[in-house]
């Protein structure tokens, strides 16, 4: 592969989900040359491995797109996962993406040469092919969290995990047992309650539900987005969505404080309003902090789970039976059908692909302790090699798409060093690095992530693993990269 007739650059995507894609148009605006490697025959992401019924964004769908690319054929506030990938698999035919993805192409290997000054990326096939700079773009919750219950693998009917949902198993009219009640189980509920003879649901913790508005766009409003973008722009950086988004960072930020009380209060008050039983409105009261695990926002949830079909089951689940699951206290629940919605591995990132940077230092060396890159983006000791989505980057109930643009923004002018001719390839210092975790963690700790519950925003050794500071800061901090973090090499 010949790289960019003016900079001489080849670049490697690794992932062509939402990031990746992004990754491509913005690498196509520069003129430069590159490839997108990805492991699936379709594009999309996570957006492409979840099906499971009721998948909706929580954020708003208008705030939820490219900010270049403003879509005005969404259905509703929220977009299903359906559409979402609809949008992507049209962005990518508009800008021309598709002929530079490498479909069925996982990527097994990168090993980083400093005489060269390239990354050596090895396929599942064997091929290997040689780039300048490599993007990072292979999403975080990809690995799915199976859970070890005893007697799971001796389950009669089907079981299997959100993210690999089973269209041939039965849930019209059956017995379906839901274990997990993060975002993903909760959205099950609300879709599928009507079509079982039972659910039952286990929970192993309690929820904080955030009432959010659920309205669909009419025909004639789709055609008035159509008209005037503005309308669109509208709603993108309204006081609800960006003014939500500040509230919340705050709120996490400052977990005294009054944007987090509201928070409590209101969620604490659609329990007591919505919940008519008594017995399940007590179920359903969280006994930890708000926004401690992921908040989940749902206009129909309270009013999916007081149907008659469904049932909250708070006790521990002892084993998992041929034809059911038997609880501590000896009750057992007869199942034809199992749904684990017990999360993802949210550590791997790139993993299980070796990476092996400068002086033969691997990405499992030096992730040993808990994934980390600088600004989530760059790592010491892997030049040229950039994150989207990586570890330590905020987390929370608002568009990964707006992160991923405010990242590549650091992200370029840090390959500007290389365009430029400054130099072969640009790494943060280990010092650089080793004092911006010394600070994140210290703030990760006082944040309400690490206010105590479990959640997969937790590091191994219970760290909140996300950025720690308002949006804002990530925002100044995006804007410009500190270049005298930076060691430029091959001079
Ligand atoms: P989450 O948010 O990680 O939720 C996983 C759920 O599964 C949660 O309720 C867990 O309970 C439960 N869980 C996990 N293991 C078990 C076992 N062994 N027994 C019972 N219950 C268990 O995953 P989601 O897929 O819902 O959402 C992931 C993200 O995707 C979400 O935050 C959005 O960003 C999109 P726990 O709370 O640990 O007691």
């Amino acid at each position: 592969m010949t790289g960019n007739r003016a900079t001489g650059l080849r670049f490697a995507v690794v992932g062509a989900g939402m990031a990746g894609i992004l990754a491509a148009i913005k690498l196509r605006e520069r003129g430069e040359v590159f490839t997108v490697f990805e492991k699936a025959e379709r594009i999309g992401g996570t957006w492409r491995e979840n099906r499971y019924p009721g998948l909706t964004c929580d954020v708003p769908a208008h705030a939820y797109t490219y900010s270049f690319e403003p879509y005005p054929e969404w259905q509703a506030y929220y977009a299903t996962g359906a559409e979402i990938q609809v949008y992507f698999e049209k962005v990518v035919d508009k800008y021309g993406i598709r002929p530079s993805i490498r479909f069925g192409a996982e990527v097994t290997g990168l090993v980083w040469d400093d005489a060269s000054a390239t990354w050596t990326l090895t396929l599942a096939s064997g091929e290997v092919q040689v780039f300048d700079v490599v993007i990072v773009a292979s999403g975080v919750l990809h690995h799915p969290r199976v859970p070890d219950l005893p007697g799971l693998d001796r389950f009669e009917g089907a079981a299997f995990h959100t993210a690999r949902w089973d269209d041939s198993a039965p849930i019209d009219g059956a017995k379906v047992g839901l274990i997990g009640c993060g975002s993903t189980g909760v959205q099950i509920v609300t879709a599928i309650n009507a079509r079982v003879d039972r659910l039952v649901h286990f929970q192993r913790s309690p929820q904080w539900i955030m009432p959010v508005p659920y309205f669909t766009y009419s025909e004639e409003e789709r055609a008035a987005f159509r008209a005037d973008p503005a309308l669109i722009d509208a709603i993108r950086f309204s006081d609800e969505y960006i003014g939500n988004v500040r509230r919340f960072t705050d709120a996490i930020t400052d977990i005294d404080g009054p944007q987090m009380k509201a928070i409590e209060e209101y969620c604490l008050l659609n329990l007591e309003n919505s919940v008519k039983d008594p017995v399940l409105k007590e179920k359903l009261r969280p006994n930890y902090r708000a926004a401690c695990k992921r908040l989940i926002y749902s206009w129909s949830y309270y009013d999916a789970v007081q149907q008659p079909s469904v049932f909250v089951e708070t006790g521990r689940i002892a084993e998992i039976e041929p034809h059911g699951v038997r609880m501590a206290d000896g009750t057992v629940h007869a199942i034809d059908t199992l749904v684990l919605a017990t999360g993802f591995h949210a550590d791997r990132f790139i993993r299980p692909a070796g990476v092996t940077g400068q002086n033969g230092l691997t990405l499992d060396a030096f992730w040993a302790r808990r994934p980390t890159a600088h600004y989530a983006i760059t790592l010491p000791g892997f030049p040229n090699l950039f994150m989207l989505n990586g570890p330590t980057g905020p987390v929370g109930n608002f568009s990964l798409i707006d992160i991923a643009e405010r990242q590549w923004t650091y992200i370029d002018q840090l390959v500007d060093v290389l365009r430029r001719g400054e130099g072969r390839a640009v790494a943060v210092t280990p010092a650089a690095h080793a004092a911006y975790e010394e600070r994140r963690i210290a703030a990760a700790k006082t944040t309400i992530f690490g206010s105590g519950c479990s959640s997969w925003y937790l590091d191994a050794e219970g760290v909140p693993a996300s950025w720690p500071w308002s949006y804002d800061a990530f925002d100044a901090a995006m804007a410009k990269p500190k270049f005298e973090e930076y060691a430029v090499l091959g001079t």
